[in-house]
């Protein structure tokens, strides 16, 4: 019980431990169409390592013989929120209980690391499989846990990303960013303005040794597979159009998108700031409010972001004004806004959400009423390298070590930005140098875990109580086949 991430709030070890057996069930309770299949969805974990049948049962269905594995909601202990879990283990059962489902997920994902690593392996193992003893009881500490995703740099495509929502979702993270749209590639279909990804998907960067990269987008229908996916494990995706900057991908689409109608050349490299829409255009707000509305109708949650940061060929004046307009926008398809923390330079309604990562202006956002996320690049931005031997990664940010990426205090990071503004954090992995999901894998993996921690934690968090729990994940990973970053401030098992 002593190699969990995220640190759960209270954990009370007990003697001996329950044995998960070929003759152990789960039962749903109650066994509505949500709780069975998070039920489900945990035996699929357990299935192919155990090799058991562990069949998932109505918990008022007919009586349940052989070890008891229990899921159920509890409507009387509303203090566990929607994502606390009660997690209770003897040596006869196992009984996990929630206020609502999404505990239920979370616990699941406790009782994934109680097991041995061998559990995470896609074939049958030898076993056994015991659980320690005890009582868990944990709730986070922030609702706003995420990691952003750049699937415009380089595109990764549905099955990757599904990857990236399990190896996310098992540290409990609750928010998938995806980076849809830059200067180097438009990655959503967008049926009113075809060309976006016909145009816009075709282009990637370019590899530092001067290969072309190939492009690709999502269709409406693998986007609406993503959040489904996602929804399944209680991970929110979060949409992101890049805008009035980092729009070269729509510039080449659409030559009036451009103030003077001529359309851009593609673009694949890797510098920022260069192009902007066209703010005194009506058809640019058109063309904002087509992609806003679509993609607000294949976005079930409640946020959208529209970027906002690096603007730097649209002027101040111009910026703001473009800002309040699209957040009207965003406002008027019923949905929250998010944009990095330059918004914080317009006037913002309470229920938008500033991005810090690094230019100073959350602090403007917060005195609005504004929420904040952290993301501050030289602790989290993970594509950055680990130190000066990484093979992958940007620099600008600083070199961000394992111990880098978790030992700072959110409630503290940001002057003038107190803890009630504070929605959450949010580690952010651009894909510059980064083409495959091993790429992917090896700059989240180990850091992820640790800003997942941050998220959850609420206290008891300190490097040197970290480290040894960390350690015993390496060989979870191994199972898992994650290409992770083997770094020497860990001593791995
Ligand atoms: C800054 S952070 C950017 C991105 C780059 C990233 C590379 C931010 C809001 N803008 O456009 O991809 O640095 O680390």
């Amino acid at each position: 019980m002593n190699q969990l991430i995220p640190l759960p709030t209270s954990v009370q070890p007990a003697d001996g431990v329950f044995l998960l057996t070929a003759d152990t069930t789960i039962a749903a309770n109650p066994a509505t169409a949500e709780v069975t299949a998070i039920a489900e969805l945990l035996a699929a974990h357990l299935r192919p390592a155990t090799g058991y049948p562990l069949p998932v049962r109505p918990a008022d269905g007919p009586p349940i013989s052989g070890r008891l594995f229990s899921l159920a909601l509890d409507p009387a202990d509303s203090s566990l929120g929607d994502e606390g879990y009660t997690l209770h283990i003897t040596p006869d059962t196992v009984r996990l209980t929630a206020h609502q489902p999404a505990g239920l997920f979370y616990g699941g994902q406790t009782l994934r690391q109680l097991l041995p690593p061998a559990i995470e392996s896609a074939t049958p193992q030898p076993g056994p499989w015991p659980l320690p003893a005890g009582m868990i009881r944990d709730t986070p500490r922030f609702v706003w846990r995420g990691l952003m995703l750049d699937v415009a740099r380089h595109f990764f495509g549905v099955a990757d990303v599904k990857r990236v929502i399990d190896l996310a979702a098992a540290y409990k993270l609750n928010r998938l960013h995806l980076h849809l749209a830059d200067d180097q590639g438009w990655r959503i279909e967008i049926k009113s303005w075809p060309e976006l990804a016909r145009v816009g998907g075709q282009t990637a960067v370019t590899t530092a040794d001067g290969r072309a990269w190939p492009g690709g987008y999502y269709t409406q229908a693998d986007y609406a597979e993503i959040v489904a996916y996602a929804a399944a494990r209680y991970v929110t995706v979060v949409p992101e159009i890049d805008m009035p900057g980092h729009t070269n991908a729509a510039l080449a689409a659409y030559a009036e998108l451009n103030a003077d109608d001529q359309p851009r050349p593609p673009y694949t490299g890797i510098e920022v700031g260069f192009s902007s829409l066209a703010i005194d255009k009506e058809i640019t707000y058109r063309f904002i409010d087509d992609v806003i509305g679509e993609l607000a109708a294949l976005t079930p949650g409640d946020y959208l972001h529209i970027g906002g940061d690096e603007a730097l060929a649209t002027d101040k004046a111009d910026y703001v004004r473009f800002i309040e307009r699209v957040a009207a926008i965003v406002a008027g398809h019923g949905k929250r806004v998010v944009g990095w923390e330059e918004i914080g330079q317009a006037h913002l309604s309470p229920t938008a959400v500033a991005q810090h990562w690094a230019p100073g202006h959350a602090a403007a956002a917060a005195a609005q009423g504004a929420k904040v996320i952290l993301s501050p690049a030289p602790r989290v931005y993970l594509d950055m390298k680990y130190d000066e031997a990484t093979p992958l990664g940007l620099v600008w940010a600083g070199k961000i070590s394992v111990r880098t990426a978790y030992d700072w205090q959110p409630e503290t990071q940001l002057p003038g930005v107190s803890e009630d503004s504070l929605l959450g954090v949010e580690a952010a992995l651009w894909a510059e140098t980064l083409t495959t999901i091993d790429d992917v894998e090896f700059m989240l993996f180990p850091r992820l875990p640790g800003v997942a921690e941050l998220g959850w934690s609420a206290a008891g968090r300190d490097w040197e109580g970290y480290r040894p729990r960390l350690a015993a994940h390496g060989a979870r990973w191994e199972a898992m086949g994650v290409n992770f970053h083997r770094t020497e401030e860990v001593d791995w098992e």
